[in-house]
């Protein structure tokens, strides 16, 4: 099901990657509403096994469908889905439902629960060794079964072709929907039978009424499939059930804005490049996966580190017309196994908000950055339009409209200023860069464009401006 339930004139989600339930309330109220955010990804909620020194991969490893994590448990999620949504802002939870954990001596989980993993006995789901596919090793993506019916990384493969397993699934999946939740992104969903998905789906309640939702409105499902070619599954096998992740978007962002090939090709990214239609994706520019190295997409892939490539990759992904953006919002790392901030007895940090807005206590919040957030509006004000008025310089310079409602130019070019007169497409009059400023009560702290009667504006990027993009639209308009 492809219909996301957000609010009119929303249009992002970000991944609160981490984030504990209390601060994603606080965020949904004191920002990610008010700045037009339409939901959060939630990392994984049911109860995961404690892996030593406290992995942020832990929680890929379930050892319950408790909702019990660093995160928080059952009341606070469900005060998070109730502050969420009053505040216009859907939650979708990352489902993790391919398998349960890996091999664990003495396997305690965030919960308290136990289990025995090398018997693949989950007694608090519970589960036992019938529940789960022989063992085998995926270790051959050029063989479906394989892929479908193995161990990923050594995670114990749950049965999904069983009625009780798939009805087990279910409950915890309906358990959420009715705690509030819009939807599901679908974890390893390579790895599960696209027919075994949707019987699973089928038997998921319509949304809860009580929150905003219409009546009889279907769950959102976004599936992880990673799909960049030459492998016996392709992405295609999943879009009937609901959006697919694009990681060629992600792997092709991120060569283009390094410079490996000229951003003058984005002028038909997306179906042009191979890419899966644009309503069948979720896109984005890195994820939590990726942003560490594993997953797809090894060293083409921007994150927070190349801070201004990166916000170029995520703004051109906001002004461009193709899939449903996802935007990435990280903690600092060093070593990619790293969990998230944590206190002494691995508890997480609270995210703290500085005065600038940017946060602290290890989090980045690339979603608080302002060319990120501005761009997240601009998104919001062209939705429902078309590119018009490419320009490019032959090179990696470029610049287009959004069929009258926003302008914004690019130069990833290394030493060359950008400076040029170009067609705009917005009514004449004055307008606020919302890249290198803000335009609060009509007063811009940014660069001014102004548009001429002829829709022409002159627009400069330096080579050496800290940010390599310009975006005007509607609502910046002095
Ligand atoms: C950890 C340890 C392992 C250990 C295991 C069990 O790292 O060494 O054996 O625990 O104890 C995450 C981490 C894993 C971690 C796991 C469980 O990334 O390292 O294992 O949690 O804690 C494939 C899958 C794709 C998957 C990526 C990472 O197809 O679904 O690998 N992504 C999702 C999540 C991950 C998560 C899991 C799945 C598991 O987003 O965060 O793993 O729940 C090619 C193929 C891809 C393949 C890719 C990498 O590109 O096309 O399909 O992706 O290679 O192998
Ligand atoms: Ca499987």
């Amino acid at each position: 099901q492809k219909d996301p339930h957000t609010l009119p004139g929303r249009s992002a989600v970000v991944h609160l990657f981490e984030w504990k339930f209390d601060d994603i309330a606080e965020e949904c109220e004191r920002f990610l509403g008010p700045f037009g955010f339409a939901g959060v990804q939630v990392s994984p909620v049911s109860e995961n096994v404690i892996v030593e020194n406290r992995p942020w991969y832990e929680r890929y490893q379930p050892i319950s469908y408790k909702i019990a994590t660093r995160s928080g448990d059952e009341a606070a999620f469900a005060r998070m889905t109730q502050r969420c949504n009053n505040a216009g802002v859907r939650i979708y939870v990352d489902a993790v439902f391919n398998h349960m954990s890996g091999d664990h001596p003495n396997a305690v989980g965030t919960g308290g629960s136990t289990a025995n993993t090398y018997n693949k006995e989950y007694p608090a789901v519970p589960y036992g060794n019938n529940d789960f596919n022989p063992t085998c090793a995926v270790n051959n993506y050029q063989d479906a079964n394989n892929v479908r019916n193995c161990e990923l990384v050594g995670l114990h493969d749950l049965k999904l072709s069983s009625d009780y397993v798939r009805g087990k699934i279910a409950d915890f999946l309906n358990h959420l929907i009715h705690l509030g939740v819009a939807g599901f992104r679908l974890d390893a969903a390579k790895h599960m039978w696209p027919g075994d998905i949707q019987i699973i789906t089928s038997k998921l309640s319509d949304l809860n009424i009580t929150y905003g939702f219409r009546s009889g409105a279907r769950p959102f499902i976004y599936q992880e499939v990673i799909d960049l070619g030459g492998e016996a599954i392709s992405a295609k096998e999943y879009v009937n059930i609901g959006l697919v992740t694009e990681f060629k978007y992600s792997s092709s962002i991120g060569s283009a804005f390094r410079g490996d090939n000229p951003i003058k090709y984005l002028k038909n990214f997306g179906e042009g490049w191979g890419f899966l239609n644009g309503g069948d994706s979720l896109v984005f520019v890195d994820n939590h996966d990726n942003q560490r190295g594993s997953g797809a997409g090894g060293s083409s892939i921007l994150t927070y580190k190349q801070s201004k490539l990166y916000k170029m990759a995520v703004g051109f992904m906001l002004a461009w017309p193709y899939g449903f953006p996802r935007v990435m919002s990280s903690f600092f790392f060093d070593d990619k196994d790293q969990g998230p901030p944590a206190d002494g007895n691995g508890n997480t940090l609270n995210v703290v908000i500085n005065p600038d807005m940017t946060c602290g206590n290890g989090w980045v919040c690339e979603h608080r950055w302002r060319q990120i957030y501005n761009m997240v509006a601009f998104r919001n004000a062209v939705e429902g339009t078309s590119v018009n008025d490419w320009w490019d310089n032959g090179n990696k310079q470029i610049a287009f409209c959004r069929g009258g409602k926003g302008f914004v130019a690019f130069n990833d070019e290394f030493g060359i200023d950008m400076k040029q007169t170009l067609q705009t497409c917005l009514s004449p009059g004055t307008y606020c860069d919302v890249i290198s400023g803000t335009n609060k009560g009509g007063s811009c702290s940014g660069k001014q464009i102004t548009v001429g009667g002829d829709g022409k504006a002159y627009i400069e990027i330096l080579s050496k401006e800290d940010d390599g993009i310009l975006a005007i639209h509607v609502n910046s308009k002095l």
